[in-house]
């Protein structure tokens, strides 16, 4: 193997309780370090970056495969799955060990065959009986072609340096994306913000014809929580009722959910505030854009 650096795209994905988000956490570290980006966008929402000598890794958060929808819906779920997993380097299939069910199944016609995907079997310290590791092992081997098995314990932190090098090498060669440990604050309003833009541009985005932005315009953070107010700016007071919707509900959904991911990214409660400013032309106007925090 080359010396050179690598760094590259990760997504964990399994079934629900097998571990994903303690892995990730155990492997990052508790601390965020989404900073600022050295180049390249990325369609992906970062979780977070694992800088070391050699590899920089980016952590994605993929949508949710669980989905309680019927036929189409289910169909279309797969489609951006299978899409936004074949965009990142490699996929780590989160297994429990010892336990194999339908929901571990399911996933196997979505990851990629290209010798990126890797079988991590969590919960390895809860194993009872370790001589079945090995018909266990075979038998989910025997479905689909994993390009490396690891057996880990995300609680105990054990073999994770493991996985962090079988990962490692098959990033793609290439500069680090992202600053190694600039931990301010501003990337994490930057995500805030962006947060708050993805849910309008879900739930609004075809009425919008001229987008939003979002200002983070408070970020109080202590280590029980975070007070956060965003401020939304359309271009024409016609498009203010169409952010808020009947009752404000829109609004409402959209600082909900928003909430809900910036809570689960800072790990700690969030309360956030919403609010919509008009401002006419203000994107024609670099003064507008100063005043605003843009540089
Ligand atoms: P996710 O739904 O896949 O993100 O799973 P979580 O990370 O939320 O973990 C689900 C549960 O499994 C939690 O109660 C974790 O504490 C537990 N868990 C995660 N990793 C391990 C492990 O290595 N060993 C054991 N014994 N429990 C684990
Ligand atoms: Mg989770
Ligand atoms: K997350």
């Amino acid at each position: 193997m080359s010396d050179a650096f690598r760094c590259g795209f990760i997504a964990f994905v399994g079934r629900p309780n097998v571990g994903k988000s303690t892995l990730t956490n155990a492997l990052i570290g508790s601390k965020i370090s989404i900073v600022s980006r050295k180049a390249q966008t990325t369609r992906h929402r970062i979780h977070g970056v694992l800088t070391r000598d050699h590899e920089q890794f980016v952590f994605v958060d993929t949508p949710g495969f669980q989905t309680r929808h019927g036929g189409a819906m289910n169909r279309m779920m797969n489609r951006v799955v299978t899409q936004a997993l074949a965009e990142v380097d490699v996929v780590v299939h989160v297994v429990e060990a010892g336990k194999w069910s339908s929901g571990d199944a399911q996933l196997l016609p979505l990851l990629p065959k290209g010798g990126q995907t890797i079988l991590a079997i969590n919960k390895v310290d809860a194993l009872k009986d370790k001589n079945a590791m090995f018909a266990y092992v075979g038998k989910i081997m025997a479905q689909f072609p994993y390009a490396a098995v690891v057996p880990v314990s995300a609680l105990r932190g054990v073999q994770l340096e493991n996985l962090l090098t079988e990962i490692g090498s098959r990033l793609p060669e290439g500069e680090a994306m992202f600053e190694a440990d600039t931990l301010t604050d501003r990337p994490m309003r930057f995500i805030a913000a962006e947060l708050v833009r993805e849910k309008i541009f879900r739930l609004v985005g075809d009425e919008l014809p001229y987008g939003c932005t979002v200002v983070i315009e408070q970020w109080e953070e202590t280590d029980k929580g975070a007070r956060i107010a965003a401020c939304v700016i359309v271009e024409r007071e016609s498009h203010r009722p169409i952010l808020l919707g009947t009752g404000g509900a829109h609004m409402k959904r959209i600082a909900s959910e928003a909430r809900h991911d910036m809570a689960e990214l800072l790990d700690k409660p969030v309360h956030l505030e919403v609010y919509i400013k008009v401002r006419k032309g203000w994107s024609d106007r670099e003064g507008a854009l100063r005043d605003l925090g843009y540089e």
